[in-house]
Parts: C-alpha cells; sequence; structure tokens
C-alpha cells in the first residue's frame, strides 16, 4: 500500500472476497480512496473512467475465481481503449493451490480456472507475485508498464498467503514516464509535407486526448489553418465549435467530416486514430484518398486498404511540440474556414430541424440540444449511446465526451462516470445510455449513493433495444425477437436504491430535469421518453455493411425496402 501511495495512487475499486481481504484492511488505513462496487465489471469499468478523467491509473481489486473472471468484460474494455489500470486479483494460499480449495484459481487442479491466463488476454501484462519481497518491485513495474507506450491495464496475482507475509520496504526508485519522440529530421519532413500541401487535413483519435497533446493540435490547426475530423474516440480533440472543427469522421458522424475528407485533402494528418470500421465507413477507400502522415505511439499498420505514407512514431505531445517549432506562423487561408462553416450549414450538421422539434415522445436530437445547453463546457460525458452523441451533442472541451468503443460495451456509461466522479470531484459527470443498456451496471446507482457520487444517469427510454430491433427490421423481415423491452418503473427502481429521479416527457421539460440533476449535488436517474421511431441516419455504406449478414434468401419487402431507401439520405 505504501507503493502504491508513492506512485500516486489515489483510489481503488473493488468487490471484497476472502483472498483479497488483507488488501481492503490495509488500504482502509490508507491515502487511497476505497470505492466497494456492486460487480467487479462495475469496478473494473469505474477504473476506466477514473483513468479517462485523470490521466492516471487507478487500482481495481478482486478476489480469487469468480471475482477475477467478473473482471473480464471491464478489463477487455480498458484495455481496447488502451487506458492504465493497476489490477490485482487474489488467490488461495500456495499449499492449497490444485487441491480442490474452495474458488482456486490457478489452473493446475483438475476443471480450475487459470484466471491469470484468462486475463492475460485483456491486460498488458500479467504477473504471479509469489513472496511479499517481490511486490514492491512488481507493482512498481506493473504501474510503469500500464502507463508508458500504449497504456492498458496490468494485473498482478497475489495469493492472500504472500498478502499477509511481511517484507522489508526497500524504498526502490521510481521510474518516470518515458515520453519518446521522433527524430527531428522526420518531423522536419512532415513540416515539409504540410507546408507544401495545397490542402491538408487532421484527423484526430483519442491518442491525441490520452496523450494531452489537445492544446497542441489547437495551435497545429491555427497555425496552418488546417481543418481537423476527429473519431469518435478522439470527439472533441478540437473543440466542436472551433470554425476549423469539422465534427467527427464515420458511420455515424457528421455528414461535413465525411464530405470534406472525401474530396479536398490532399494530405491527411492522422494523430492517434487506429482508423476502424466504424471510422472509416468501412474502410471506405475515398474517404481517406491522400496521403497519410500518421503520428501514433504505437505504429501498427493501419487496417486495409489504408497505408501511412510517413509514420511518425512516439508519444503525440512530444512531436506535436517538436513539429510546431518547426512550423512558420504564416497567415493562411482564411476562406477555407470560411468554406467550413458552409459546408456545415450546407449538410444538417445538427440535424438542426429535430434539435427543434416539440414532439413528443421527444426526439433523441432535441434531448442532445437541451443537454447541451443545460451541461457547462466542461461536464464529462461518458456515451454508450453514441449514435446520439456523436453528431448532436458538440463536445466543446477536448476529453469531455468519453466512449468504450474499443469494445463497446453496454453497461460501460454508468461505472465510468463514477470512476470519473471519483477522480475530479465537483465536476459534472453525466452518463449518456439506452434503456436496454443501463440494467447492466445500473445497481452501481447503489454505490453512486453510498459514496456520494453525484453522478447523473440519463437514460433514453425507448423501450426497445434500438439498434438491435433496427437491424432485425433490416436483417430479420421485421422479426423482432427478444429485442422489445418490458416497461421498468425506473423512479420505483431509483428510490429502492436510494437515488432521486426524474422522468421527461416532453422536451419542454428536459432543461429544467437536467439543471436540477446538476445542482443536486448528489447521484440522479434522469429519464427521458425518446420516440421509439427516431434513428440515426443512415448511410449507404452501413447498409452494404449490414446487408452481406443477411439471412439466406432473404429479400426486403416493398414496405422495408421504402422505409430504408427513406433513411438513405446520408453521405
Ligand atoms: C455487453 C453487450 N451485450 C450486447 C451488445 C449488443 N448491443 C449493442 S447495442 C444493443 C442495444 C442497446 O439498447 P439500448 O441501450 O436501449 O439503446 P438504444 O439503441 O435503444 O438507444 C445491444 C444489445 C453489446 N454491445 N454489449
Ligand atoms: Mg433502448
Amino acid at each position: 500500500v505504501r507503493t502504491l501511495e508513492r506512485l500516486g495512487v489515489a483510489a481503488a475499486f473493488g468487490l471484497p472476497g476472502s483472498f483479497i481481504l488483507p488488501l481492503y484492511d490495509a488500504l482502509e488505513r490508507s491515502s487511497i480512496r476505497l470505492i466497494s462496487a456492486r460487480h467487479e465489471q462495475g469496478a473494473a469499468l469505474m477504473a476506466e473512467g477514473y483513468a479517462m478523467a485523470r490521466g492516471e491509473p487507478a487500482l481495481c481489486l478482486a478476489t480469487a475465481g469468480p471475482g477475477a473472471t467478473n473482471l473480464v468484460t471491464g478489463l477487455a474494455c480498458a484495455w481496447a481503449d488502451s487506458q492504465p489500470m493497476l489490477v490485482i486479483v487474489g488467490q488461495v494460499p500456495a499449499a492449497f493451490l490444485g487441491r480442490g480449495a474452495l474458488q482456486e484459481a490457478g489452473g493446475v487442479g483438475s476443471r480450475t480456472v487459470n484466471q491469470l491466463g484468462l486475463l492475460s488476454h485483456v491486460c498488458k501484462g500479467v504477473r504471479r507475485v509469489g513472496s511479499a519481497a517481490e511486490v514492491e518491485a512488481a507493482l512498481t513495474h506493473a504501474h510503469h508498464l500500464a502507463t508508458s507506450g500504449r497504456p492498458g491495464p496490468v494485473c498482478l496475482e497475489l495469493g492472500v498467503d504472500v498478502l499477509n507475509e511481511a517484507a522489508d520496504w526497500q524504498g526502490l526508485p521510481l521510474p518516470r514516464r518515458v515520453r519518446p519522440a521522433s527524430k527531428t529530421v522526420l518531423l522536419a519532413e512532415v513540416a515539409c509535407r504540410l507546408l507544401s500541401a495545397d490542402s491538408p487535413a487532421v484527423i484526430a483519435g483519442a491518442g491525441v486526448i490520452d496523450s494531452g497533446a489537445a492544446g497542441l493540435l489547437l495551435e497545429l490547426a491555427q497555425a496552418l489553418h488546417l481543418p481537423v475530423a476527429t473519431t469518435l474516440k478522439g470527439k472533441g480533440a478540437l473543440p466542436e465549435d472551433h470554425p476549423l472543427s469539422l465534427g467527427c469522421l464515420g458511420l455515424f458522424g457528421h455528414n461535413a467530416a465525411n464530405r470534406y475528407l472525401r474530396g479536398a485533402p490532399d494530405l491527411i494528418v492522422v494523430l492517434g486514430a487506429g482508423l476502424g470500421e466504424f471510422s472509416t465507413q468501412v474502410y471506405d477507400p475515398s474517404l481517406l484518398a491522400a496521403p497519410i502522415i500518421r503520428f501514433d505511439i504505437d505504429p501498427r499498420p493501419l487496417p486495409a486498404p489504408f497505408a501511412a505514407a510517413l509514420d511518425v512514431p512516439g508519444d503525440i505531445r512530444q512531436n506535436l511540440r517538436r513539429l510546431l517549432r518547426l512550423l512558420p506562423r504564416r497567415g493562411a487561408p482564411q476562406e477555407r474556414v470560411a468554406s467550413l462553416a458552409g459546408l456545415k450549414a450546407a449538410t444538417g450538421h445538427l440535424n438542426e430541424e429535430a434539435a427543434a422539434s416539440d414532439q413528443a415522445p421527444m426526439r433523441p436530437e432535441r434531448l442532445m440540444a437541451e443537454l447541451r445547453r443545460a451541461l457547462p463546457g466542461d461536464a464529462l460525458v461518458f456515451s454508450e449511446s453514441v449514435t446520439w452523441t456523436e453528431r448532436y451533442l458538440p463536445c466543446l472541451k477536448a476529453g469531455t465526451h468519453r466512449v468504450g468503443t474499443g469494445m463497446a460495451p453496454i453497461g460501460f456509461a454508468l461505472p465510468a462516470a463514477l470512476g470519473a466522479a471519483a477522480a475530479l470531484p465537483g465536476r459534472p459527470v453525466v452518463a449518456v445510455m439506452g434503456d436496454g443498456g443501463f440494467p447492466l451496471n445500473g445497481l452501481e446507482l447503489l454505490t453512486a449513493a453510498h459514496y456520494g457520487l453525484p453522478v447523473i444517469a440519463l437514460v433514453l427510454n425507448n423501450g426497445r433495444y434500438g439498434s438491435v430491433f433496427d437491424a432485425q427490421t433490416f436483417l430479420f423481415g421485421g422479426r423482432h425477437v427478444g429485442s422489445e423491452l418490458p416497461a421498468v418503473d425506473l423512479a420505483g427502481l431509483a428510490a429502492a436504491l436510494g437515488v432521486r429521479s426524474v422522468r421527461i416527457e416532453a422536451p419542454q421539460e428536459a432543461g429544467a430535469a437536467i439543471e436540477q440533476a446538476l445542482g443536486a449535488a448528489a447521484p440522479v436517474l434522469v429519464e427521458a421518453v425518446i420516440d421509439p421511431e427516431a434513428r440515426p441516419p443512415l448511410k449507404p455504406r452501413y447498409l452494404q455493411r449490414t446487408k452481406a449478414w443477411r439471412v439466406p434468401g432473404y429479400t426486403d419487402s416493398p414496405t422495408a425496402t421504402q422505409a430504408i431507401v427513406g433513411m438513405l439520405k446520408e453521405a
């Protein structure tokens, strides 16, 4: 615990059990804030949200066996989202391994789970620590591994016998966080190419936010008047109210970003983005036809058919800082900026019509507009309803719109928001999710109430697993199997959990309800009844993608074809 304190670990999220109890006990007597969750998945996602909010790892704790296996999805999510985390799982005493001990999980007995083997697939590193004497070095190394390079969770397994064993504290030196930079000659080449391009553009991903480079991106964009599109994960890396912001690229992104990138650029600088399926509109070659210069801490190959013409490996903040030193601050073509405003106005950037609609039940676009009006610019939003927040909830400050789309599990937003509330006391934090996603970790509202974490849980209630329901409309002839949700008395549920709630049935109620929740200084469940027929605009490439998954022999009914064609308004 003393080592954890020295490493700057300030919070722990976990769920207790026999084999981790000595650590629980010691944490209670430390400066580390311990938050006990209702499920280990929740604890892991809280630690992920903490890292997203604060840029530092929290501790995540689980007991041996079921505790450790319950971590899998949460750790997988943090791993896929490249978020640092220190994980400690308990284990039965070494002498009991392989002998059918309760919850033993060393993989040595018959039908015994190898918990570390399992977690090794969702962690950056795992290690069994065999003696108390190794703990300090193992923790120090784990922290270094979790935070350096491309961050991720790192897991240590400690037997309860090791946790109870005494050891001398050595006071090992703490490693400094390494931020490797590329060579100046490489950055000079980037500067040359940028300056000689006619219409360069930037695509920014989460790597910009996570490396703390958003301020430098703003400088770069302004210095050269570069239009900036982001991926969903990088949303807001350049504030979306900035004239150079194109918004988000991709299947559910902004038309302005998609259209601009298809047409204009003769050079694309990709900063900390993996350019996956959704960002690239299912690997559409026309979206990234210009040569790509790519900055990344982990320059793995881009997905086919894309390839970087120039790779700039290293820490994005370091590299952008060096690049900026090489660039003149020239007055750049202002008309580029003017044309972006025109492009956004012409492409229904925020679906202004729906965003102003007074219909009840509410259009999600209107809810997003009300949410934006009510929230302060620095409020943190953890979104699972990404098809609505990505496009219709402008992000005004880098790092204030966070998603778990590395894995895209439903159940992410609420626990992640709790972790962020623990990381940044006093900052408003909102979890945006559907009525299908809420139940997965909804009982963590108990945790919020118990520890006084004042999150707003905003549930978009459309009575269904909307995206699944829609897929069944397109792919299964409208047979909606298992996608309609029974009505739940969310207010009654919230009351039982000791949490206040408010229900929004008409758009005129939304602003006041959200403001009231913001002022509550306590967790509040805000239920927004949403028009179940509201669907995000569909792009042809999305349809092309899902059509390939249709049941054999399927043909569209005339009404389905009509409905689909009606939705295909987008480029
Ligand atoms: C853990 C997990 N299980 C299943 C899915 C598949 N899935 C994706 S979206 C979705 C439905 C979400 O419904 P809801 O939260 O109500 O949002 P809506 O689309 O209705 O707005 C499901 C089940 C998933 N992403 N993650
Ligand atoms: Mg729903």
